[in-house]
C-alpha cells in the first residue's frame, strides 16, 4: 500500500512497531522495535495489502503523515504531552491496568483521564476509518483502544473489525468498579470478534454483557438488538518459536551464554527472571523466596546465583516508581547480607537488552522463575521453552499467569504463597536432567506448535468465516 492508498487490513495498536528518534538538526528517522505482534502479523501486513495504525512513541503536538518504512505502511496518530499523561499513562495504565489484573494495585478514576481516553480513541478510530478499503479487515489492539471497535462501526459498518485482549479480562465483581463499565463493554461490542487469551476471560466478558448491557447470548456468542452477532472467545497469544530456536541456536547466542556463566563464576545453578518491572510480575516475592532461601541454608551463593532483569517500564507512574525503590532495597538486604566478595545472592540489573542477549540469557539459566500474581500470558516462559532445545532446563511457573493453561509441565506455583513458592524453587532446583528433559520436552512440543503465526491466522480465519450481517440499513454505499 502506498501511504495515499487505502489498505484491505488494517491494524490499529497503541504503538506503531517503530519508534521516533529525533536528531540533533531536527531530523526525524525511524527505528524497528521488532516485536512478536509484528514479527506475526507482518506477512499477512505484506500480503494483504495491510497498514498499521499506532502511536510513534513520544509526545508531539504537529501530525506526522503516513509512511512506508521496510516496505510496512505504518500511519502515525500523535498524543500530545497531556494525552500521554491523561489517556497513555493514567486511564490506560493507573485505571485499566490494575482493574483488569485482579486490583493488584488501587485503580484510581479520574473523569478527565476518561474524556481523554475517549478522545484519543476517537482519533484510532477517525484514522482507521480513513485508511480501511471498502469491505477492509481492521484488528484492534489491546486495553488502550476498547473504545474504537464502536466508533469505527459508527463510520463504516461495511467493515469486518476484530479486537484482541492482551491482558486479562476481570471478573464482574471488579470490572463492575469502574464507572465507565457501561460504555467500554459497548464500545467492544462494536467488533465482529473479539479475542481473549483464555476462555475464562472471554466468559466473564460474555457474562457482563448479559448482565450489564442485558443483550442475548448463547455460549460465546452475543446476539444485538439488530441482530448483529458479536463473537468472545479465546485465541492464547505465543511467540516466534522457531526464530526464537534459531537465534539461540546461533554461534554468537551461544558464546555468549558461556560468557554469562562464566562472569557469574560458574556457579552450578543459575536462576533467572526477566520482566517489565511492574507490580503484576510478582518479582518482589520470588526474590524474597529466593533471599530466605539462602537465609536457611538451603541455597549456597557459591552454588547458585539468582540473575534479574527488570525492564524500565511505565517510569513516570507513581506506583512504578515504588515497587523499583521497593525491590533494589530488597536485593540490596538480601545481597548485603548473605552475598560474599564477587558471589551476590542477587545480580540484578535495571535495564533492557537486545533480542540476543535475552536468548544467552535464557540459555545459560538452569531455572527460570516466572512468577506473576496475574498476567494476560507471560511470553517470557514461552521464550523459555522455545530457546531450551537441549531440553534442558526447568520453568517455575505462576498458575495466575495464562501461559499455565498450556505450559502444564512447568513447576506451577501460587506466587501469594511463599513457602510452596520456596519449595517449587528448591525442587526444582534439585531436578535430574531426566526429569526437566521430560517435563521440557512436553513443553516444547506446545510452543512448537502453537506459534504466533497460527495465533494470527486462526484469529484472521474466524474473523472473516463469520457469516456476514445483512442490515441493509447501516450498510455503507460506496456509490452513493
Ligand atoms: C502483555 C501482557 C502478554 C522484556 N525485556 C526485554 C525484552 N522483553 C520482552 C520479552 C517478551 C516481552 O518483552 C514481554 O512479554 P510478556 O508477555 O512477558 O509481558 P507484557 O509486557 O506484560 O505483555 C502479557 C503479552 O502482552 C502478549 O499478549 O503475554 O500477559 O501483559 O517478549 O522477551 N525484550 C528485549 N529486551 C529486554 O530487555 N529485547
Amino acid at each position: 500500500m502506498s501511504p495515499s492508498q487505502q489498505a484491505d487490513l488494517v491494524i490499529v495498536a497503541n504503538r506503531l512497531p517503530v519508534d521516533r528518534v529525533t536528531h540533533p538538526d531536527g531530523s526525524v528517522s525511524w527505528r524497528t522495535s521488532p516485536g512478536g505482534l509484528v514479527t506475526a502479523l507482518e506477512p499477512v501486513l505484506r500480503a494483504n495489502d495491510g497498514a498499521w495504525i499506532g502511536w510513534p512513541g513520544s509526545p508531539d503536538e504537529e501530525d506526522v503523515e503516513p509512511f512506508v518504512e521496510d516496505g510496512l505502511s505504518l500511519v502515525p496518530v500523535s498524543l500530545s504531552a497531556r494525552e500521554v499523561e491523561e489517556f497513555y499513562e493514567g486511564l490506560s495504565n493507573g485505571t485499566l491496568w490494575p482493574l483488569y489484573h485482579d486490583v493488584i494495585a488501587k485503580p484510581e478514576f479520574h473523569r478527565e483521564w476518561w474524556e481523554s481516553y475517549v478522545e484519543v480513541n476517537q482519533r484510532f478510530a477517525d484514522r482507521a476509518a480513513e485508511v480501511a478499503a471498502d469491505g477492509a479487515t481492521v484488528w484492534v489492539q489491546d486495553y488502550q483502544l476498547q473504545l474504537v471497535p464502536q466508533m469505527l462501526r459508527t463510520q463504516r459498518p461495511d467493515l469486518r473489525i476484530g479486537f484482541y485482549l492482551h491482558i486479562p479480562f476481570p471478573p464482574a465483581e471488579l470490572f463492575s468498579q469502574l464507572p465507565w463499565r457501561r460504555q467500554i463493554l459497548e464500545g467492544l461490542l462494536g467488533a465482529d470478534l473479539i479475542g481473549f487469551q483464555l476462555p475464562g476471560a472471554a466468559a466473564n466478558f460474555v457474562r457482563l454483557v448479559r448482565s450489564r448491557v442485558g443483550h442475548k447470548t448463547h455460549r460465546d456468542t452475543i446476539y444485538l438488538p439488530d441482530g448483529r452477532p458479536v463473537k468472545a472467545t479465546a485465541f492464547p497469544i505465543s511467540i516466534d518459536t522457531a526464530g526464537f530456536e534459531e537465534l539461540a541456536r546461533s554461534e554468537g547466542v551461544e558464546k555468549r551464554a558461556t560468557e554469562i556463566r562464566e562472569a557469574l563464576g560458574n556457579p552450578r545453578k543459575i536462576f533467572l527472571g526477566v520482566d517489565r518491572l511492574d507490580y503484576t510480575k510478582g518479582i518482589h516475592s520470588r526474590l524474597r523466596a529466593f533471599g530466605e532461601l539462602v537465609r536457611d541454608g538451603e541455597i549456597d551463593v557459591e552454588d547458585a546465583v539468582f540473575v534479574q532483569v527488570a525492564t524500565p517500564s511505565r517510569e513516570r507512574v507513581e506506583q512504578y516508581r515504588i515497587l523499583r525503590d521497593d525491590i533494589e532495597r530488597l536485593v540490596g538486604g538480601i545481597n548485603g547480607d548473605h552475598g560474599r566478595i564477587g558471589r551476590p545472592a542477587i545480580s540484578y540489573m535495571h535495564s533492557s537488552y537486545p533480542r540476543e542477549e535475552m536468548a544467552a540469557l535464557y540459555r545459560a539459566a538452569d531455572v527460570m522463575v516466572v512468577t506473576p500474581f496475574r498476567d494476560g500470558m507471560n511470553l517470557v516462559a514461552k521464550e523459555y521453552v522455545a530457546c531450551r532445545f537441549d531440553n534442558d532446563g526447568a520453568l517455575v511457573l505462576s498458575e495466575f499467569a495464562g501461559a499455565a493453561q498450556e505450559l502444564r509441565q512447568a513447576w506451577l506455583i501460587n506466587p501469594y504463597d511463599i513457602d510452596g513458592m520456596k519449595a517449587s524453587l528448591l525442587e526444582a532446583y534439585a531436578a535430574d536432567s531426566k526429569e526437566t528433559g521430560r517435563r521440557m520436552r512436553a513443553m516444547r512440543k506446545t510452543v512448537v506448535a502453537n506459534d504466533v503465526a497460527k495465533w494470527a491466522k486462526d484469529f484472521l480465519e474466524e474473523l472473516v468465516s463469520l457469516p456476514e450481517h445483512h442490515d441493509k440499513t447501516t450498510r455503507r454505499s460506496r456509490a452513493g
